[in-house]
């Protein structure tokens, strides 16, 4: 048994005793995260625990006292040593019902402190990434070799046909209904890096958007990749829409960083999500693959960042597709040269300790948030 299969299973366990304490409020020390709110159910609990124990016991130290005093009343009918043996017995009654009160609070106490904190200390990286079905081949040694090397890999098509279906179908509903204000949370993201587009659409936010959207956070192969570039904790920077508009959509070569990133020390990881055939003619994304590791950014090297570059390759590749390229590979959108929209998904991530594009917690919506596993809720950080 694995440690990761023994701490799933220790987790299990605290998770059903965690349910007598409703808590979803978290603060994060080292990658692991405590709940506030079941803290101060803890104390709540103790509080009840210890108000029961000592009105228990006056009931208790108030009923001796009367026997005491309606025994002395009789003490013309009974002997003294009955009287003795009477005082007795309610005193060893008294002890005993405090210390089984003593218990309850100990046990209650002991169960609440482990239910909050000992799942809290295990639900860390590796614990997420166990739980939402990643292991050590989810990539294979070939596919990491090629992400090391290359700054990207292609995983082939996670996305069935149906489910492109259902996507394109939300994100329509979406652009109709958000209209102007689509990819509005991004005008208001310091950390977004093209926050104004003309050559494209975007919607933002898709976390809390439609369950459709819950696969482009979760899927296993997408992590294993995000946790083999970034290495260190990592989580959900941002999910959003990118449609290259016709007769638009080229983008500087660019890295999704500000400055120049020492090789291996890599803070940012992308998924590009295809929800059309990406070509030469719709505008498919361009990289420079092994650009990750030079440790420079294009605008210090290039001097025209617009223009092709010798060594880029085009992502072409079917619907459903999904590529995943480290962030500091030099890339870019290119020009779509048709007269539809080239539609894509961009499920980013970061390492943990940087903001994120699209502050999670400020967005999250109760729903969204009910129906997201711990390990979900831990990748978004909320
Ligand atoms: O959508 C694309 O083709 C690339 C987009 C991109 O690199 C970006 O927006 O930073």
């Amino acid at each position: 048994m694995s440690e990761a299969e023994i701490l799933a299973g220790i987790y299990t366990i605290f998770a059903i005793a965690r349910q007598f304490c409703p808590a979803n409020k978290k603060i994060q020390v080292n990658g692991n995260y405590f709940n506030v709110r079941a803290t101060i159910w803890i104390v709540v609990y103790t509080l009840v625990a210890v108000a029961t124990m000592v009105t228990m016991a006056s009931v208790v130290t108030v009923a001796a006292m009367a026997s005491v005093a309606s025994v002395a009343t009789m003490v013309t009918m009974v002997s003294v040593a009955a009287i003795e043996a009477t005082a007795a017995i309610v005193a060893i009654a008294a002890i005993a019902t405090i210390a089984a009160i003593v218990a309850i609070v100990a046990i209650v106490a002991i169960v609440a402190i482990a239910a909050t904190i000992v799942p809290n200390k295990t639900i860390n990286m590796k614990q997420v990434l166990f739980d939402l079905g990643v292991r050590e081949d989810t990539l294979s040694a070939s596919e990491k070799e090629f992400l090391d090397t290359n700054g990207y890999l292609n995983l082939g098509q996670l996305l069935s046909q149906e489910q492109l279906e259902q996507i394109r179908a939300r994100i329509s509903g979406l652009l109709t209904d958000e209209g102007e204000n689509a990819g509005a949370e991004l005008m208001d993201s310091e950390y977004i890096r093209h926050p104004k587009e003309a050559g494209a659409d975007r919607l933002a936010d898709l976390v809390n958007k439609g369950t459709e959207f819950d696969i482009f956070h979760t899927h296993p192969r997408v992590l294993a990749a995000m946790a083999h570039v970034i290495g260190n904790p990592f989580k959900l920077s941002a999910l959003n829409y990118r449609a290259a508009k016709p007769g638009d959509g080229l983008q500087k070569l660019h890295a999704d960083s500000d400055s120049a990133t020492a090789k291996g020390d890599y803070k940012v990881c992308n998924s590009i999500w295809l929800l059309d055939d990406f070509s030469v003619a719709n505008g498919a994304t361009r990289l420079v693959p092994g650009t990750h590791a030079i440790e420079k950014l294009p605008s210090d090297v290039l001097e025209d960042v617009w223009a092709p570059h010798p060594d880029e390759i085009i992502l072409e590749a079917p619907a459903g597709t999904v590529v995943i390229f480290n962030s500091h590979v030099w890339h870019g959108g290119t020009t779509n040269r048709t007269d539809a929209p080239r539609r894509a998904i961009h499920s980013y991530f970061c390492r943990r300790d940087i903001p994120q594009q699209i502050e999670q917690r400020r967005y999250i919506m109760a729903a969204t948030r009910s129906r997201l596993s711990e390990a979900s809720q831990y990748l978004l950080d909320i």
